[in-house]
């Protein structure tokens, strides 16, 4: 099977009490599982796609074989941006980025808190499912939404970090206060990721 689920790179539990551990198990072994599955189902009707990695197909759509661009859409986008969402949290997370991504927060947002500021704001005024990010574009930071689960990369866009705004990743423990889930979620960001993934951009 060309595409694997990621192990999380944490207990289910080690993001708690920012996100609980019922939250992670069902997000992460079902959610995640069941884009996984139904991307390895697509890419399996057109063997000639070979070995190609999800990113790839996401990032030229158009050469994807019609009958199963929207599957690759959703369920390769779906696929890829849980993986990166993972990587991007740890137990014990949070702070702020230093370094060149830091400089970079700066030149572009005046400070980290404004960069935190904006990001909950879009992730707040989404409407509907889909995730905000944080992502280089044309060589700048950038905050987007995109809708249920396209992918920046579809775009030309480089994500560096998105949060899931889809109410299977916080109605358990927010319900419908989703700007508070939001907040929480920089108590878990993996800066040394992040930052990894800007310098590589
Ligand atoms: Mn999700």
């Amino acid at each position: 099977m060309p595409f694997v689920l990621p192990d999380l790179p944490y207990a289910y539990d080690a993001l708690e009490p920012y996100i609980d551990a019922e939250t992670m198990h069902l997000h992460h072994d079902k959610h995640h599982e069941a884009y996984r599955k139904k991307l390895v189902e697509a890419v399996e009707k057109h063997p000639d796609l070979g070995d190609k990695p999800a990113e790839e197909l996401l990032r030229d759509l158009n050469s994807v074989p019609e009958d199963i661009r929207t599957a690759i859409r959703n369920h390769g986008g779906g696929y890829v941006s849980h993986c990166l969402f993972w990587e991007s949290m740890k137990p014990s997370g949070g702070g702020e980025p230093s370094g060149e991504l830091g400089e970079a927060i700066e030149k572009t947002f005046g400070n980290f808190a404004e960069l935190k500021t904006k990001f909950n704001e879009a992730g707040t005024k989404h409407f509907g499912s889909g995730w905000v990010w944080l992502v280089v574009k044309d060589g700048d930071l950038s905050i987007i939404t995109t809708a249920n689960q396209d992918s920046p990369l579809s775009q030309g866009i480089v994500p560096l970090m998105g949060n899931d705004l889809w109410e299977h990743a916080y109605y358990l423990k927010y319900q419908n206060r989703r700007p508070e889930y939001l907040e929480a979620w920089w108590n878990v960001l993996n800066w040394d990721a992040i930052e990894e993934r800007f310098n590589r951009a």
